[in-house]
């Protein structure tokens, strides 16, 4: 008989074939990177998951990869993936973006999919700026900073992304760095093979923006305990460090809004979206003449 060898897919076999057109030097080339030796590492293969992302320098990641992709709208791409694994809760469901997208425009979406416990997962590409729009302030931008819209230093608190996901209800917490990718990939794994909302803020420098965040490589600190159970205790360690500790803060399990969720049980495969809403209004015992 002649047996053929299936070899293993490697890291550069997840790449697609389009070149990324990112600055020499951007932080997101490692986070790609790191997306495929996580994929490897799993021996994914490219039609079992899906990259989500919105609009932004980060959320063009999903052209830079094999497999299925969605390139989105800003601030949309946790709608997206939610609808998605409701229907192909089969899938693997990535999203990929920026600080923009996740928590200014989209920090709606971020909040409700944590709080349901929607199981993707929420790859943050932090470079606390707005780099595809030339340079505004975002919501993680140090107090302070002069950027394009803030030419006298910003007087805007940053937001703490790790506590918000807490509190909404992430159930897989952690921060990690573009410039370290293979211990990026160990938790990108991770975080995909978790059950629930996994959140990894990855912290990817805009070299042409942001130049000054090329420090932030002296200032990080790995936190190296065991994920936590405790709220508080994650908290605490989310924020130690000035908040550049990097590393799994906190895992838990909890039902996730589908598979296990009474209504998704209780909802057929929809063969229409509109008759998929019917039935999930149905589910909630509610009419779809409401709306
Ligand atoms: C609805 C909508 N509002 C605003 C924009 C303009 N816009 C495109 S990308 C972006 C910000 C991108 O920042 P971020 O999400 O942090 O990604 P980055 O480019 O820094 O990777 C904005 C405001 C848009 N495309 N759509
Ligand atoms: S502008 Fe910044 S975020 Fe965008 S590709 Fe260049 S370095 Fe990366």
């Amino acid at each position: 008989m002649n047996k053929r060898i299936v070899s293993a897919r490697q890291a550069k076999d997840y790449l697609s074939t389009l070149k990324p057109i990112w600055c020499p030097g951007c932080g997101d080339f490692g986070v790609l990177n790191a997306l495929t030796m996580a994929f490897a590492r799993l021996a994914l293969k490219p039609e079992q998951y899906v990259i989500v992302s919105g609009i932004g320098c980060s959320s063009r990641m999903p052209g830079y990869l094999q497999g299925y992709g969605f390139h989105g709208i800003h601030g949309r791409a946790l709608p997206v993936a939610t609808g998605l694994k409701l229907v192909r809760s089969d899938l693997d469901v990535i999203v990929t973006i920026g600080d923009g997208d996740a928590y200014g425009i989209g920090g709606n979406h971020f909040l409700h999919a944590a709080r349901r416990n929607v199981d993707v997962t929420c790859v943050v590409m932090d470079n606390r700026i707005y780099a595809m729009t030339k340079g505004q302030l975002s919501p993680t931008t140090p107090l302070g900073d002069v950027t394009a819209t803030t030419q006298g230093g910003s007087v805007e608190p940053p937001l703490r992304p790790l506590l918000l996901a807490l509190a909404a209800g992430a159930t897989f917490v952690a921060r990690a760095c573009s410039w370290e990718p293979k211990r990026l990939a160990t938790l990108l794994a991770q975080g995909i093979r978790h059950r629930g909302f996994a959140v990894i803020e990855v912290l990817s420098p805009c070299v042409t923006f942001r130049p000054e965040d090329r420090t932030l490589r002296e200032r990080v600190v790995w936190h190296d305990r065991e994920p936590t159970h405790d709220l508080l205790e994650a908290m605490q360690a989310a924020l130690e460090g000035d908040g550049l500790t990097l590393g799994l803060f906190y895992q838990v399990g909890r039902p996730v809004f589908c598979g296990e969720s009474e209504v998704h049980r209780e909802v057929p495969m929809p063969k229409s979206p509109r008759r998929g809403l019917d039935a999930v209004l149905a589910a909630l015992g509610e009419s779809a003449a409401q709306d």
